[in-house]
This record gives structure tokens, sequence and C-alpha cells, in this order.
């Protein structure tokens, strides 16, 4: 079976629809390993429930983003996964790490990419009056969320809405496709070529907003 090393900072709600996915059989994968530059990150409970091996690094041990992420490469490693997953990882990686899994490494980034690349996504979608939001899983490329966008979820911002009213449905949306997309690439149907993200043979088209 092939194996999936999922990495972390906090709550682990997006590692928990795979976690489920997995054990339903919608994932055709293990959970090899989790890790987390934060200790205290909820998702290594919901890992070490689920069985799997949870590690924390300790961005203060490393002298800088170099030698963080040479140790981080090497412990992943030790575990030989396919893919490598980010679910709500908020460290920018070092291009040695994105060099050294593309092609087999996936994030979920909470905007309609290219919108709103970075940080804080929901009070800046709200702040511009976007009527639409969504949620993109991508190939990590060097480029900040830059990389080719696999599939998008839309959800749209009502009048009223708080940041934590969209940022919720934002994330439902979120554990229902990045699973699937997890699912396409243990399949072997999702790859990288030519600076794009294809499926089944067939290139993705770039997404992105679909205006107010
Ligand atoms: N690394 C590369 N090279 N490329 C990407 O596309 C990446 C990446 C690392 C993480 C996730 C990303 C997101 O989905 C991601 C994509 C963290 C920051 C950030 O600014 C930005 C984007 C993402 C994750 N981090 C600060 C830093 O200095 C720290 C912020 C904090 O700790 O709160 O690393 O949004
Ligand atoms: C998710 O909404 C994800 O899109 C976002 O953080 C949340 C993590 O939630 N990612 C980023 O903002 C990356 N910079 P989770 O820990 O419950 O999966």
């Amino acid at each position: 079976m092939k194996r999936i090393v999922v990495l972390i900072s906090g709550s682990g709600s997006n590692l928990q629809a795979i976690i489920d996915a997995c054990q339903q059989g919608r994932i055709d994968g293990r959970l090899a390993a989790v890790f987390s530059n934060q200790a205290d990150a909820y998702g290594l409970t919901r890992a070490r429930e689920a069985g799997i091996p949870a590690h924390a690094l300790d961005v203060r041990d490393f002298a800088d983003r170099e030698a963080f992420d040479q140790a981080l490469m090497a412990e992943i490693d030790r575990y030989a996964p396919d893919l490598v997953v980010l679910a709500g990882y908020m460290r920018i990686l070092s291009p040695a790490f994105v060099q050294h899994w593309q092609g087999r490494m996936l994030n979920i980034h909470p905007s309609l990419l290219p919108r709103y690349p970075g940080l804080h996504t929901h009070r800046r979608a709200i702040a511009n009056g976007d009527e639409q939001h969504g949620t993109s899983v991508h190939f990590v490329t060097e480029e900040l969320d830059g990389g080719p966008v696999i599939l998008q979820a839309r959800v749209p911002i009502f009048a009223q809405d708080s940041e934590a009213e969209v940022a919720a449905r934002v994330q439902h949306q979120e554990h229902a496709i990045y699973p699937l997309v997890v699912s396409w690439f243990m399949q072997g149907r999702l790859t990288l070529r030519d600076g794009a993200a294809w499926l089944d043979g067939q290139r993705l088209p770039p997404q992105g907003y679909a205006g107010e």
C-alpha cells in the first residue's frame, strides 16, 4: 500500500478527514506518519489516537530555516512516503525541501487561488467585499501558493458574515475535497508535468475566481 506523510501546525481537522477516508477505504493508502512544527498541535493527538506515529520538531532547536527543513526532510524520508500532504502547515518551505518532493507534495490553501496567496485569506476576502470565496488544493512548488491548482470548492460570503463563519464554511468544503484529491494521487491518476496538473492524462485548466 502507498504511504502518506502529513505535515500540520494546528487543529488537524483536514488530517482527520484524511484519516477517516483511509479508514473507510475511500483512500487506497496508509498514513505512515504525521509531523508538526508545533508540539501542542491538536492534530498530533488525533494522529496518536488513530495509531499513527506523530512527531514534533521545534524550530528553536535549529540554526535557521534551511537546517530545520533539512532535519524535517530526513525524518520524513525515513517513512519513504509516496505523497507528502500539507494540511494547515504554517511554515514556508525552503527550495531544497520543495524540490525534493516536487510532484509528490500537495497543499490546501483557504482561498480561490490565484486570489489571496499567503495568510489571513478569509479576512481579506471579506474586506474586499467578495461574494465568493473558497479553497484550493494544489501541487506545492517553490512559488508560495503558486503551484498548479488541482481542485477548488466555492462558498458564498453573506453580508453579515464573521471571519469565523466564513472559515467554518470553507473548512467544511476542505474536508470533502482534500481526501478526494489524495485518493486520486494514490490511484496514480494525478501528476505534475510541464508546470501543470494532469488528471487521467488530461491537462487541468487554470482555475480561479469567477467574479462578483
Ligand atoms: N512552501 C512553499 N515553498 N510553497 C508553498 O506553496 C507552500 C509552502 C509552505 C506552506 C502553505 C501556505 C498556505 O496554504 C504552504 C505552501 C505559511 C505561510 C507563511 O507565511 C504562507 C503560506 C502557507 C503557509 N508562514 C510564515 C513563515 O514565515 C509564518 C506564519 C506563522 O507562523 O503564523 O513561514 O497558506
Ligand atoms: C485550513 O483551513 C487550511 O486551509 C489552512 O489552515 C486550516 C488548517 O485547519 N491552511 C493555511 O492557512 C495554510 N497557511 P486544520 O488544522 O483544522 O486542518
